[in-house]
């Protein structure tokens, strides 16, 4: 990619606001949008360039939002759309953009239009995907299910409706039923909805789960996997024959392209090719997209709870894969954390006292200087660590408690479960954002308990610490935006197969970069002779300054180094 042709985003670093877990204003132990008013200013302060804000819109909660019943208002738990119009005023102020978490492979039970949806005389039914039971079976009964799909969060795909005597389809929880995108009323209604917001100043949009929007018609039964109760074929409903065409219709018809939004599909299930022509810069479709495939790896065959050791040189070579596949054609984003996944700190650095602080540096390290976009997930640039939970009752996810129900009923360990859940479940991610050694999240009990870390890992602490975590974020975020070799150098990875060392250099033109980092906490040897020269290279970042050459690395000591060439 030419750099005239690179996009706004090529320099861009998004941070990740989780509303309800961010800042309590109101004392009610849920965090909402003056919370985040109030705390504009840490996330301008890192030199972050956009915020992506999960939902806030109407909506029952019951997956926190991600349930939505009015797309065109704001959920009184965290304001009004006149507080919404000051946040997104108060971050333009601060050269901050704003994107929007858009969640329509799905709406709410609780949307007028599934409400009306429900009555098969409507004419909304059809904005739903309802089903008759199974040839030969009594609705209702068991297996009459009209296809042996799992959902996302356990139990079948399939709602039965007594009213009507037909099953609705819902991917995710039985109060998350998926739109009929088929249908072009529903293509227009959303289409509507996105430049409502457009309208508002928003500056684009991350589409939740967007690859499952086409599914592949006719509905089938899926092969079982042994053991498990239900299909998990994601195939079926994922990267359907009309994707490429509803997105490019939802381009055209909101100006994503146009109006240069930033635009982020979440896709499950999405591989490299995928991504090459979900991203292209000749069509007109999206910005980017984020991959599930580096954040699979450690995941044994029982699924996300069967927590497997990840194996460095595969996570390297994942992403070099995807550095190499998109490049010069399509647009990488880069994220180690979200509001779904378990701290990066507890599952691929080393939390422990000794190493908590240069783990998490080492990892922003590696990520922020691959090409893409780098994404920070709010407790990330603190390096926060998993919420510690021992037992169920400690878990509010409705992924969590639906797994685990579904698991102990097939007959696995409740204790292997709870451990896999400590591992890997959202929770961990959710645990209030902690302000202060005291908290400073809420003066209320808060809806999730405060990570136990929180009197030492906590904002404050870290930002007055010469040798913070955010501190060391700020300097790899301006080096993002002051080198265009970071923006858009090509990537090449070096010792793939080692186990310890993480190194890769970046090139453009004239301009490049050798990125080295131990990525254990033993001290690791570093063979010079398979390495470009670094005799004339100038050091530009380190997260532990020893002073030492690069022979013998310091447990995750992590170098940039800016090579003549
Ligand atoms: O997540 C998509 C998704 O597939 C999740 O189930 C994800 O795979 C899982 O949580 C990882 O353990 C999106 C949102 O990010 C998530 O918060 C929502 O619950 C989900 O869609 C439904 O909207």
């Amino acid at each position: 990619m030419s750099e005239l042709a690179a996009p706004w985003w090529s320099k861009a670093v998004v941070y990740q606001i989780y509303p309800r877990s961010f800042a309590d204003a109101d004392g009610d132990g849920i965090g909402d949008l003056r919370g985040i008013i109030n705390h504009l200013d840490h996330v301008a302060g890192l030199g972050a360039d956009v915020i992506w804000l999960s939902p806030i819109y109407r909506s029952p909660q019951d997956d926190n939002g991600y349930d939505i019943s009015d797309y065109q208002d704001i959920d009184p738990l965290f304001g009004t759309l006149t507080d919404f119009d000051e946040m997104l005023a108060g971050a333009h102020e601060r050269g901050l953009r704003l994107i929007m978490d858009l969640v329509v492979n799905h709406t709410s039970d609780e949307h007028p239009w599934f409400v009306e949806s429900r009555d098969p005389a409507s004419a909304k039914r059809d904005w739903y995907i309802w089903r008759p039971a199974r040839a030969g079976f009594q609705p209702g009964t068991p297996g009459a299910e009209p296809t042996n799909w799992g959902s996302f969060f356990g139990g079948s795909a399939w709602q039965f409706d007594e009213a009507s005597g037909e099953y609705y389809l819902h991917l995710f929880s039985r109060k998350q039923p998926d739109l009929n995108w088929e249908n072009p009323e529903v293509r227009a209604a959303v289409f509507a909805m996105m430049n409502w917001w457009v309208d508002r100043g928003v500056d684009g949009f991350r589409m939740d789960v967007i690859n499952l929007i086409s599914k592949t018609y006719p509905l089938a039964d899926g092969v079982v996997a042994p053991g498990q109760p239900f299909s998990f074929e994601i195939d079926r409903v994922a990267n359907g024959p009309r994707l490429v065409e509803f997105l490019e219709e939802m381009n055209h018809a909101v100006g994503l392209t146009d109006k240069q939004l930033f635009t982020v599909g979440e896709m499950v299930s999405c591989d490299v090719e995928h991504a090459r022509a979900y991203t292209s810069q000749h069509h007109d479709r999206l910005g980017m997209v984020f991959t599930f495939e580096h954040v699979s790896l450690d995941q044994g065959p029982g699924g996300k709870l069967d927590v497997a050791p990840l194996h460095l040189p595969d996570l390297k070579k994942n992403l070099a894969r995807w550095q190499k596949g998109l490049y010069g054609e399509g647009w990488n984003s880069l994220y180690f954390e979200n509001h779904d996944q378990p701290r990066s700190v507890s599952r691929f650095g080393d939390d422990s006292v000794t190493h908590r602080v240069a783990s998490a540096k080492a990892l922003a390290t590696v990520l922020h200087l691959h090409q893409g976009t780098p994404f920070v997930y709010q407790g990330q640039e603190i390096g926060m660590t998993n919420a510690g939970f021992t037992s169920l009752e400690q878990y509010a996810d409705i992924e969590a408690l639906g797994q685990f129900r579904q698991a102990v009923a097939a007959g696995a360990d409740p204790d292997a479960l709870l451990a896999g859940l400590a591992k890997m479940s959202r929770d961990n991610a959710r645990t209030p954002m902690p302000w202060t050694p005291e908290g400073g999240f809420s003066e209320a009990t808060p809806w999730l308990p405060l990570n136990p870390t929180t009197p030492t890992i906590n904002v404050a602490t870290d930002a007055a610490d010469p040798h913070g975590v955010s501190g060391y974020y700020r300097s790899l975020i301006r080096l993002r935006h002051e080198l265009p070799v970071v923006q858009l150098g090509s990537f090449d990875l070096l010792l793939p197969d080692d186990e310890r060392l993480w190194v890769f250099t970046r090139t453009l033109g004239e301009e490049k970069l050798l990125v080295v980092a131990n990525m254990t906490s033993s001290l690791a040897s570093v063979p010079m002779a398979e390495l470009p020269d670094i005799e004339d290279a100038r050091l530009l970042l380190t997260n532990l300054s020893t002073g030492q050459d690069l022979q013998t690395l310091q447990p995750w000591e992590a170098r940039v180094y800016a090579l003549s060439s």
